[in-house]
């Protein structure tokens, strides 16, 4: 690997990002920009109001709602509430891939809204909204139907609640609400919280068939961008564990109702779902474990620690079989790439767990993530769990409703008993812990949370990395300075990128993205 050492001291490069912006500006971004020491206890701000005037990466509370979590649920009618423009750019910009089920339902080519005009601010919107789950329900007669707000639904004081309670009431199918209005929190963060809460509320724990099955799993934070979650139920499928459900990626409303009777959740993406993680477990007795299908050895080492959890010697004996089937075209496919990847630089700018994750990929085949940063996570994706109880709640969080949840009197039923939890954690199994980004990554690597354009451009011009990722805003910019971009939400129509299938993908797709010619020609003949 090139050392570090060649490069620019990353003081310099903060002294430089910092120094021209005014002084009130330049105190608050100098708290969300830290030069990482993993040896050290350090603070970074994160998850507060982006600066007006500052170009963000960051989407809305409606976005984290009805785009992420929401999105990928085939069955559920989803109707955004609100202008027509919220609505349409919802519709199918995330590449959450689905399979109807068996029984063929399947939304998500749809754009369902209610399309308010001028006179529904003046008048209200509530009339048009029953009409409108009066009329799916006339064509589609589907299970369920969600409610989304929209900004203008908030100012105006639609009560989507209670007009869904009404219509679920009318109508005898499931119909729930959510005050996901774009404004509602600092970023689309907001709306994995209250997406969570709703499916909480309205869905878990309405169907208690016990299926079959010895090792029962929900994978929680899985979305099924480009077909990962379909590598990782493949996966699975081999192992010999049973998938429940998966939040939400190819997910349906049955296999939510019937969640609580897994025997183990594991949290692939903590910053979007680990508040359903959590009250599963204080409702049901469902522990739960941090894990990552992205990367060959992160692959491995989350199968191993499910089968460690679960102590059996016969779903010990078909995971390493599955690992030792699968490691070899991995390992050959980093060795075809390495001598064109090894030492050269990337970096991460994405939303509240990918920066993480695809750091694993990248150390596979050689490269150096030198600066990463998330969206909208919070304190604790980049410092640990361990800071939680020390996170100030301000009055941006204070706005989204945190549920109290006790134990389900009738179903609450621990899996495992304290002690055993704490013998599985002696050897290496703890439930609910999350390290964050910044324990994980190098000494002296650049850590920025809500990196802005001007910010990006700085570390691109000064660093010229192999490769950038972040999202479809910054993509053509990124390439405008003649640098590889490689989109990280969407994966640029490629993907699938989890599991040891996808692993081989992604160091193709890098290779090729960073190796290709075309970048020896992107300067003007005249500019010479
Ligand atoms: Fe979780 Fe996601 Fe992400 Fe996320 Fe997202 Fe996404 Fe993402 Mo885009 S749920 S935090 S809100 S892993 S849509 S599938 S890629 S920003 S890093």
């Amino acid at each position: 690997m090139s050392g570090r050492s060649e490069l620019p001291k990353p003081g310099l490069i903060v002294e430089d990002i910092l120094k021209r912006y005014p002084p009130k500006v330049t105190k608050k971004r100098s708290k969300a920009i830290i030069i990482n020491n993993p040896e050290m206890d350090q603070v970074i701000m994160a998850n507060v109001r982006t600066i007006p005037g500052i170009i963000t990466q960051r989407g809305c509370c409606y976005a984290g709602c009805k785009g992420v979590v929401l999105g990928p649920t085939r069955d559920i009618v989803n109707i955004t509430h609100g202008p027509i423009g919220c609505g349409f750019y919802s519709w199918l910009t995330r590449r959450n891939q689905t399979r109807p089920g068996p029984d063929g339902e399947n939304y998500m080519p749809y754009c369902f809204s209610t399309d308010i005009q001028d006179s529904n601010i003046v008048f209200g919107g509530e009339k048009k909204l029953k009409e409108a789950i009066q009329e799916v329900y006339n064509i589609f007669k589907p299970k369920a139907i969600a409610i989304f707000s929209t900004c203008p639904i908030g100012l105006i004081g639609d009560d989507v609640h209670a007009v869904a309670s009404e219509m679920k009431e009318k109508l005898g199918i499931n119909i729930f609400g959510f005050s996901c209005e774009g404004y509602k929190g600092v970023s689309q963060s907001a709306g994995h919280h209250i997406a969570n809460n709703q499916i909480f509320k309205n869905i878990v724990g309405l169907d208690d068939t016990v299926q079959d099955g010895d090792f029962k799993i929900n994978l929680l934070g899985e979305y099924n961008i480009g077909g990962d979650a379909f590598l990782i139920e493949e996966l699975f499928k081999k192992c010999g564990l049973t998938l429940i459900s998966t939040y939400s990626g190819n997910s349906s409303v049955d296999q939510f109702a019937n969640s609580h009777t897994a025997d183990l959740n594991l949290v692939m993406c903590h910053r979007s779902i680990n508040y359903v993680a959590d009250m599963m477990e204080k409702k049901f007795g469902i522990p739960w474990l941090k894990v990552n299908f992205v990367g060959g050895e992160a692959t491995a080492h989350s199968l191993r620690k499910i089968t460690e959890y679960f102590e059996d010697k016969d779903l010990s004996n078909r995971v390493e079989k599955v690992i030792a089937e699968e490691m070899p075209g991995v390992l050959e496919a980093r060795e075809e790439v390495m001598p064109r990847t090894i030492g050269k630089l990337a970096m991460i700018f994405v939303g509240g767990s990918r920066a993480h994750h695809y750091q694993n990929l990248f150390n596979e085949i050689g490269m150096d993530t030198i600066a990463a940063g998330y969206e909208f996570a919070h304190r604790d994706d980049y410092e640990g769990r361990k800071v939680l109880p020390k996170i100030k709640v301000d009055a941006d969080s204070r706005n989204i409703e945190e549920l109290v949840v006790d134990k389900d009197e009738n179903r609450y039923r621990p899996r495992r008993s304290s002690n055993e939890l704490e013998t599985l954690s002696e050897k290496g199994v703890t439930m609910k812990e999350y390290n964050g980004m910044m324990l994980e990554m190098k000494n002296n690597s650049i850590v920025i949370d809500d990196i802005s354009q001007y910010e990006t451009e700085i570390l691109i011009k000064r660093y010229k990395p192999a490769v950038f990722c972040a999202g479809i805003k910054e993509k053509y910019v990124v390439q405008k300075w003649g640098i590889p971009m490689k989109q990280l939400h969407n994966y640029d129509y490629g993907g699938p990128f989890a599991a040891f299938k996808g692993a081989i993908n992604f160091y193709k797709d890098i290779d090729q993205i960073i190796n290709t010619k075309i970048w020896n020609l992107i300067k003007a003949p005249w500019d010479k």
